[in-house]
């Protein structure tokens, strides 16, 4: 094991920190890391616990209350985060406001403690993202909404946890995106993917096409123009659509491609969440060299209005986000 660089080792290595702060970065990820962890070891139990030991909801065969796995998650974030005091105020997927712990902390964080819920209970990979901002209220004082409401471009650190065929942790400060895999036997994320790179043209992409006629006429033609033959241009491209905003998005910074939820006739901004799905993604997608986009302009631009606001999202290699921009100014 000597070879091998933790992730507790690799934060010290490279001195990483916040501007102007000592250890808080490390005290942060830290808590991330420690409750990414027992989150791991429980969704690896989930169908246990659903299938065997008792619905979500109901009491076990112990005679436990089962928490759901989402709640259960947002708990053990929160937990984790509150106690390492660097942080003032969370915001979550899961609850409907903002939550003030310490008002000495200097940050905020906006987190989707487990997105891709609704696959929990096929066993489909599932994950959490979280996303880093240097509070804008003094020091001191309570937290207030406007502390979140922060362009993405505003992020000091963003980063996912995938709970796959193994766990995995990617994150970014500003300088390049390393992954670290979970080894369970030791309990320690080990670094396995240093400075991910997205390719910069990609041959998947990934859309929920059940949405196909309830989106525009430019998601349309390029729908049509990936799925068209043209050996010159190495078309079709290959669809893969899990439905777990985390996966797609990590199979695709790895192989190349392009995630889309685009707005629709019933979601007129879209699914997913500014703050704690795309912003953080787009902050990865970009320090790997890819691009992330409403469509018309850069997400992280985007000054953000509520805490659970959406936006249309497309993200991913840098030559597919700019076709896919180019199909949606020509439909106007
Ligand atoms: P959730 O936060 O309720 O889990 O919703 C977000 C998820 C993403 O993980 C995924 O990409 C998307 O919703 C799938 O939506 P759809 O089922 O409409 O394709
Ligand atoms: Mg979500």
């Amino acid at each position: 094991m000597t070879d091998v660089t933790t992730l507790g080792e690799f934060i010290i290595e490279k001195q990483m920190d916040f501007p102007g702060s000592s250890g808080e970065f490390s005290r942060l990820l830290s808590a991330i890391r420690l409750a990414s962890k027992i989150v791991s070891q429980q969704v690896n139990k989930a169908g246990l616990l659903s299938n065997i030991l008792g619905a979500a909801g109901n009491e076990n065969i112990q005679g436990e209350q089962q928490q759901k796995l989402d709640v259960y998650a947002n708990d053990q974030f929160i937990k984790a985060i509150t106690k390492r005091k660097v942080v003032c105020g969370i915001t979550s997927e899961e609850n409907d406001d903002f939550l003030a712990i310490n008002n000495e902390g200097s940050y905020i964080i906006a987190m989707d403690p487990l997105d891709g819920s609704s696959n929990i209970d096929v066993n489909v990979s599932i994950g959490t993202i979280f996303s880093i901002y240097k509070r804008i209220s003094p020091v001191g004082t309570t937290v207030t909404k406007e502390d979140f409401l922060q362009p993405g471009t505003a992020q000091l650190a963003a980063g996912y946890v995938i709970y796959g065929s193994s766990t995995m942790l990617v994150y970014t400060t500003g300088n390049g995106v390393n992954g670290f895999t979970y080894d369970p036997g030791m309990g320690v994320f080990v670094l396995s993917h240093p400075d991910m790179k997205i390719p910069q043209k990609g041959k998947i992409y990934s859309m929920n096409e059940g949405n196909f006629y309830k989106s525009s006429k430019g998601v349309q033609e390029f729908i049509k123009y990936a799925q068209k033959i043209d050996p010159d241009t190495d078309r079709p491209y290959t669809g893969r659509y899990i439905g777990s905003l985390v996966a797609d998005f990590h199979r695709n910074l790895i192989k190349g491609g392009l995630y889309l939820y685009p707005a629709t006739t019933s979601s007129p901004n879209g699914k997913l969440r500014l703050l704690y799905e795309c912003n953080p993604l787009a902050f990865i997608a970009e320090q790997a060299g890819g691009k992330a986009s409403t469509g018309r302009g850069r997400i992280m631009e985007i000054m953000p209005k509520e805490l659970h606001q959406r936006a249309p999202y497309f993200v991913g290699s840098e030559d597919m986000v700019n076709k896919i921009e180019e199909f949606i100014a020509n439909e106007d």
